[in-house]
């Protein structure tokens, strides 16, 4: 058995994991304390001292961090060590201009890469595995992540990064990839793909680590079936290292979370209120072992439930469900995470009024985005050459804020619904 199934720490009885947090959650509210001058600031505002965090137990009267305290500390406000410390960033879109950027020093590159790890080798990685990292490589994190923890491993590491799907379909079949690592909308591409070539019998995949983006249980049979493999799915996010928070094991229901790294609570999104195991609510985590960029109490808008009902593969870290939507307005498409204020600053800066409507599907197992925006009045005499030209710089602007292609359709004026209360400005077609 790999040394990355630790089974000391994976399958701890609950008192020892608890103890485990409770000692190292004392540790870092004292690292924090003293190196996060704005988190500081924020526990003497709520009167709090290191001193009064004993155990979980006191974790509720920390203050709640979110993706605005990220953007107003931006770029450096919440490191935790100085940066001659630090030896990388990663980095996701955030709303209009400011990303979130995370450091991470290489105590923290190590600890993250061994989560990684213990996702493969719960969905059957060994060193004799090939590891197909298609997910994409640079600021994302799904492709380092996995990168990391497959050599961790000792697997053969393929970087593919994502795209190019000839290249991709040539290498899995030439150097017979066993272990898939992309998001599960490319999987369904890629499956399709194979299906279509007849390129079933000449590939090795045993298994898929799928995530970074939500996708169903029909989703995931979809592509079991179609590739002939067990799909596994994989949590996390830039502002708690990458992938690798949270991982499926064989039973396939729900993530377990790696609790002697993170802390998860379920809080009500509208109250902050802690809430009992089994309700669903918002998912928050406390990273107890990070250095560079250590927080506390984050808030991840994800909502989700928590449960430790033993589990069949013997773990006894807890288990998230399936995130079941969020507490804000991000979308995922194609596994970037998009605001629709990204799209409404880009509309505005280029002269269109806020009358537009976001499209979101999901056609062949692969998302669409499309924007309707309605075209200046001045404009709706013009040439339809004109009409298209303007759709194509819009194209090109949206494409440069968000990452990804979305499709522009601009239509007359007054044709999208007026709202009498909140603006519906996104209708989210895909059944997940
Ligand atoms: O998506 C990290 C990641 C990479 C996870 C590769 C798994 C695999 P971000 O770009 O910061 O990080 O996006 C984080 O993506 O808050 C969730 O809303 C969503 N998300 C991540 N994993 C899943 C999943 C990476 N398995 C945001 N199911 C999170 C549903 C997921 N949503």
């Amino acid at each position: 058995m790999s040394k990355y199934f630790q089974p000391e720490i994976e399958t701890m009885p609950y008192e020892d994991i608890r103890a485990l947090q409770n000692e190292r959650l004392v540790k870092q509210v004292r690292h924090v304390w003293d190196n996060v001058p704005y988190y500081r600031k924020r526990m003497e505002e709520k009167g709090v001292a290191p001193d009064d965090i004993q155990s979980i137990d006191d974790l509720h009267k920390l203050p709640l961090l979110c993706k605005d305290d990220l953007r107003e500390a931006y770029p450096y406000g919440l490191m935790g060590t100085p940066m001659s410390q630090c030896v990388r960033i990663h980095s996701t879109s955030g709303t209009t201009g400011k990303r979130v950027v995370a450091f991470y020093t290489q105590h923290d590159v190590d600890l993250w890469e061994d989560c990684c790890a213990r996702a493969i080798v719960a969905a059957g990685g060994t060193e004799e595995d090939v590891v197909h990292v298609a997910y994409g490589y640079g600021l994302f994190t799904g492709g380092a992540g996995l990168h990391g923890g497959s050599h961790k491993v000792g697997s053969l590491t393929l970087p593919m990064s994502s795209g190019n799907t000839d290249r991709q379909l040539q290498f899995m079949t030439d150097l017979g990839s066993t272990i898939l690592c992309c998001t599960p909308s490319y999987a369904a591409y890629l499956a399709e793909s194979i299906h279509e070539r007849g390129l079933r019998d000449q590939i090795k995949l045993k298994a898929g680590i799928f995530g970074a983006e939500a996708w169903s249980e029909n989703m995931r049979h979809d592509i079991e079936d179609k590739l002939g493999i067990k799909a596994y799915d994989i949590y996390g996010l830039t502002e708690t290292s990458g992938p690798g928070v949270a991982f499926e094991c064989s039973e396939q229901t729900g993530m377990h979370i790696n609790e002697d790294h993170f802390i998860a609570e379920i809080i009500d999104p509208d109250t902050g209120e802690v809430l009992p195991e089994g309700s669903k609510g918002e998912l928050v985590f406390t990273a107890i072992t990070k250095e560079a960029f250590p927080l506390l109490r984050y808030r991840t808008r994800d909502i989700c439930i928590l449960t430790r009902k033993k589990c069949s593969c013997g773990r006894t870290h807890v288990k998230m469900s399936k995130p079941m939507g969020r507490s804000d307005d991000m979308l995922i498409i194609r596994g970037v995470n998009v605001f629709p204020s990204q799209i409404e600053t880009v509309l505005l800066q280029q002269g269109y009024p806020a009358n537009y409507q976001i499209v979101v599907d999901r056609v062949n197992n692969s998302d669409t985005l499309e924007i309707m925006v309605e075209m200046q009045p001045e404009m709706f005499s013009d040439s339809l050459a004109k009409i298209a030209a303007a759709e194509k710089s819009l194209v090109a602007a949206l494409k440069s804020m968000l990452g990804i292609a979305a499709k522009v359709k601009l239509v007359a004026p007054k044709t999208i619904a007026r709202s009498e209360g909140k603006a519906v400005r996104i209708i989210d077609n895909r059944k997940i």
